[in-house]
């Protein structure tokens, strides 16, 4: 859960990209980091890798400062896709805030994303957040492919679910500005029905989603 030190001023804010193995949680971070333009963004840590496979995760740092002086940072991470790396996501997923879900729109990738998303579901469970109250936005990523599936294959299968769904190529840095910005929206949302981020920060959601991206 996002900490805010009284002290400092500090909110502090973790988010993950969750998902298969190459639906591109990690190329998502790596766009991101290119587009935006926040008060302050920190190198991207891609801390370890096998043939470009996330071993255990990378890590975003941005912030900004609210113009009422207090200190707004977020990190953002991905997990390893691949299976046989359960409990690092599970340690990955523990305590965040929100959750990009990455699915790759192969159609060779159906039973893929739908293990992931059960394993995203088992997971959130095991380390005591509900899925039904996380802030969650599916991407469907990988659009630029030729064999994927229509979006309205995909309004079929995933549109009944409550969670905004996106289109994107994370490759071509379309989509993914997109979803983070309704990723933060609904973290603001949900941030704000505990404490009040209106009166502790001086920002609405359009602002706080527009500080965090850098949009001015
Ligand atoms: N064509 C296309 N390729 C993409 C896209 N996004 C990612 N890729 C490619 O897919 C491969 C895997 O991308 P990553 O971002 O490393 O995938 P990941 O989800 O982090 O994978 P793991 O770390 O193994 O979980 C790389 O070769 C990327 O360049 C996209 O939108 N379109
Ligand atoms: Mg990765």
């Amino acid at each position: 859960m996002a900490q805010y030190d009284d002290q400092t001023r500090t909110l502090t804010i973790k988010l993950v990209y969750y998902g298969p193995a190459l639906a591109g949680k990690t190329t998502n971070l790596a766009a991101l980091h290119d587009i935006l333009s926040p008060d302050m963004k920190g190198e991207m840590m891609v801390l370890e890798t096998r043939n470009d496979r996330t071993l255990f995760f990378d890590l975003l740092p941005l912030g900004f400062r609210t113009p009422a002086g207090a200190l707004v940072k977020f990190k953002l991470y991905t997990v390893p896709g691949q299976v046989q790396h359960d409990s690092t996501r599970k340690a990955v997923l523990s305590r965040t805030d929100g959750v990009v879900f990455v699915a790759d729109s192969q159609r060779n990738q159906v039973t893929n994303n739908a293990e992931s998303f059960e394993n995203l579901a088992d997971n959130t469970q095991r380390v005591g957040i509900d899925i039904e109250t996380l802030p969650l936005v599916v991407q469907f990523n990988k659009r630029d492919l030729p064999d994927i599936l229509s979006e309205e294959d995909i309004r079929k299968r995933w549109g009944e679910a409550p969670w905004p769904l996106t289109f994107a190529s994370a490759l071509k840095q379309s989509g993914v500005k997109e979803t983070f910005a309704l990723l933060l929206r609904a973290v603001f949302l949900r941030l704000q029905q505990e404490q009040d981020l209106h009166q502790l920060l001086q920002l609405d959601a359009d602002g706080f989603v527009r500080a965090a991206m850098g949009d001015t």
